[in-house]
């Protein structure tokens, strides 16, 4: 962190805060983080995003605004936050980074960089926010507070997958005086109609395997394909693969039971071979792997290779019919 504390120490001028396309809580919570926290060092500068924010990521933001595909040239510093992927900024004007702060593994733009602070322990980027602030000196006011909470809450899949070490950032946060409710109410909202519809769509076309005690279940949508691989977690599987081809691309988004690690499975890293198959990039976190590629016709591939990667622990796969 000591490396990204000294580079925002040194910025000069306006800045931009950059993240991922379709950016979800996590992102648009560090960003909003940061801009207010660093505004509070006198710093100026404006939020960016590649093509679009999600749903929940837009509610967040409320009439804060930000640029969509925002052009590098335009500012004295670039400061991305929740990627160091260019695959997820491709849409961005000519895309430069001086700062990063992330919590998935270095991509490809850390090496262009001038500070990056990357740590895969954490559990989301808006927790490293918060650490980075409190370094810097900042107050973490009430408004920034939960602007933070909704980003650590969100990635934490609701405080699920929360220890010791995020419940006590929680409560010092909820010590400024925000309510707990609040930020649940800031993050859940209602599952629009197109994304339940989607969902419902999506299990008609379910594939089932059993191995062993193991349910893996694939499927293939239009769109909402990690809200659907969290549906179908929530509905019984232990492992949820949904497949989102469009024309050019094919998008692979994960979703599991936190008990697939204790077996020593990792979807990161199996979907960082998912990239590869499918003629693109992978990775993402232990329970929720994503990758996305140009080979749209690769799904039996996909589907062969992590099969045979979870019958190496749990044996002989077989489709439910
Ligand atoms: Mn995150």
């Amino acid at each position: 962190m000591e490396e990204l504390v000294k580079a925002v120490g040194k910025l000069k001028g306006k800045g931009l805060l950059l993240t991922h396309h379709n950016a979800d809580l996590d992102a648009v919570s560090s960003a909003l983080g940061l801009k207010y926290g660093l505004g509070k060092l006198g710093l100026e500068m404006d939020i960016g995003v590649a093509e679009s924010v999600s749903r929940a990521g837009k509610k967040l933001l409320g009439s804060e605004e930000i640029i969509v595909d925002p052009d590098c040239k335009n500012y004295e510093w670039v400061f991305l936050v929740e990627t160091s992927v260019p695959e997820q900024l491709a849409s961005v004007k000519n895309l430069r980074v001086d700062l990063i702060l992330d919590h998935h593994p270095a991509g490809p733009l850390v090496k262009g960089a001038k500070a990056v602070w990357i740590d895969e322990k954490e559990k989301a980027a808006a927790l490293m926010v918060f650490r980075l602030l409190k370094v810097l000196g900042v107050e973490i006011t009430a408004e920034i507070a939960k602007i933070l909470l909704a980003g650590i809450v969100a990635d934490t899949a609701h405080l699920r997958l929360a220890e010791r070490g995020e419940f006590l950032v929680v409560a010092e946060l909820l010590g400024t005086g925000v309510k707990f409710s609040d930020v649940l109410n800031t993050i859940e909202g209602e599952v629009d109609f197109s994304e339940r519809v989607a969902v419902l769509r999506a299990l008609g076309r379910i594939e089932v395997y059993r191995l062993g005690e193991l349910l893996v279940c694939f499927t293939e949508i239009g769109s909402f394909e990690s809200q659907t691989a969290r549906a179908l977690v929530k509905a019984g599987a232990d492992i949820a693969v949904v497949f989102d081809r469009k024309k050019e691309e094919l998008r692979v988004s994960s979703r599991a039971k936190k008990t697939i690690e204790d077996r020593g499975i990792d979807l990161s890293i199996l979907f960082i071979e998912v990239g590869k198959i499918i003629g693109g990039t992978g990775g993402g976190h232990p329970t929720a792997g994503s990758a996305n590629g140009r080979k749209v016709k690769a799904i039996p591939e996909v589907i062969e290779f992590l099969l045979g990667e979870l019958e190496k622990v749990y044996g002989k796969a077989e489709r439910l019919e």
